[in-house]
């Protein structure tokens, strides 16, 4: 990948020649599940089509990759895909087939360089900026940790800390620029949803009926809810995309397996069984849905950017590490709710997150005020700026 070497004469070249692109290079270890390379992909692909970079990235599972982008090969070490090169990362120490360095140094989740990799970051004639993307965590303190630098122990080198975040003072959250006009004209077109609920059914769901994408680990909670949606008033129609809570939706049902196809229902519930689709798909899918299980990082944001009411299986970590980022999260998300809609919703994150009993009919007596704030909510976290622009921005006042 080339480096941008400054013109011999800057006035000549900014009048004749276009701006040399940004090279980029992302290193992305997947440790479980879709989360890191999600997060990633989405990052190279919009550093890439919103900003002309030229994106680079270094995945160490092509597996995981390639059920968010089907067209990857499996078995090639060097390959583009839709404009970005990918390279299959071996090993921890190697860095490409050929030694480049970019411009642009992206270490996705702290997944640590190749130590030669970094030695040729000291070695290039302009260092590179090199970020550290951090885990997304809606916590206080994230605002003061956001763009910290971190000199290298031996190197000329300074690593900046770059922090997700639902909050002013923070990196923000990936969101593409198309993505609200997307959604718009998905809602706006009746002929859109039809032929989406067709393709992705086989048939629309009954009038009146509530629909809800349920994309989470294995849960304890969903007997009971099962047995809600069961039980209800109203028809409840439940897609499961394939994966991890399959297992229960089986159980429940007393068949084999949930897989993508299966179909099955029980008093007012039906559920479908939905293929693992390709990343830019999983938005139809929430879009389509009145209510929205998701879990991890990437989906929980692309929920808040459905404005659909949703709820939140959050990555599980060791000694509960994680309830202080659920109850951070729901700080923001929660903070204009009216005290009982917003117990509702605390009550039933807290439930699907191992602490309590889900209720299924309060939280949909609550429906019309969530709804609201969900609509409101994807404004407000709009204003903090998206991710990529406020990286975009950073790493260019580091190359002025
Ligand atoms: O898969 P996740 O649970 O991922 C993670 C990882 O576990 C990671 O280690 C952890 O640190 C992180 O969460 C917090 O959940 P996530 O982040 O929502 O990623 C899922 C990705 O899969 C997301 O990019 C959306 C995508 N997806 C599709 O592309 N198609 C689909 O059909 C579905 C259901 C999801």
């Amino acid at each position: 990948m080339p480096s941008t070497a400054p013109p011999s004469d800057p006035t000549a070249a900014s009048l004749n020649e276009p701006p040399a692109a940004i090279a980029c290079d992302i290193f992305c270890a997947v440790i479980d599940n879709f989360g890191d390379i999600g997060v990633c992909w989405r990052l190279a692909r919009q550093l890439a089509s919103e900003h002309g970079w030229q994106v680079r990235i270094f995945v160490d599972d092509l597996h995981a990759f390639q059920k968010l982008c089907p067209s990857l090969a499996l078995d090639r070490a060097r390959q583009a895909v839709g404009g970005i090169v990918v390279e299959h990362w071996h090993t921890p120490t190697h860095a490409g087939e050929t030694l480049e360095v970019a411009d642009v140094v992206i270490e996705a989740f702290a997944c640590e360089l190749p130590p030669i990799y970094v030695a040729a970051m000291a070695q290039r004639e302009r260092a590179p900026v090199w970020i550290n993307l951090e885990y997304l965590s809606a916590e206080d303190w994230v605002a003061d940790f956001h763009l910290r630098p971190s000199p290298h122990p031996r190197y000329p080198l300074v690593k900046t800390f770059f922090f997700p975040g639902l909050g002013p003072g923070t990196g923000g959250v990936l969101k593409e620029r198309h993505l609200d006009a997307a959604r718009a004209a998905f809602e706006a077109s009746p002929a859109a949803r039809k032929a989406w609920w067709l393709q992705t059914v086989g048939r629309a769901p009954p009038v009146g009926a509530t629909v809800v994408s349920l994309f989470a680990y294995e849960n304890p909670a969903v007997d009971s809810l099962l047995e809600q949606w069961r039980d209800s008033a109203d028809p409840v129609v439940l897609l499961v995309p394939e994966g991890r809570i399959c297992g229960a939706l089986a159980r429940f049902f007393g068949v084999p397996e949930f897989a993508a196809g299966a179909h099955a229902e029980r008093g007012s519930l039906s559920a479908h069984g939905l293929a693992f689709t390709e990343q830019s798909g999983y938005d139809a899918l929430l879009w389509a849905s009145d209510l929205n299980f998701v879990r991890g990082e990437d989906s929980f944001v692309r929920a808040q950017w459905a404005a659909r009411p949703f709820v939140w299986h959050i990555y599980p970590q060791a000694d509960d590490a994680h309830l202080p980022k659920l109850g951070a999260a729901l700080a923001h998300y929660a903070r204009t709710l009216p005290a009982d809609a917003r117990t509702s919703l605390a009550r039933f994150w807290h439930a699907w997150n191992g602490t309590g009993e889900p209720d299924w009919a309060t939280l949909l007596h609550h429906y019309p005020a969530l709804q609201r704030r969900a609509i409101e909510w994807a404004g407000e976290l709009a204003q903090v700026g998206d991710l990529v622009g406020n990286l975009a921005s950073f790493t260019k006042s580091q190359l002025k």
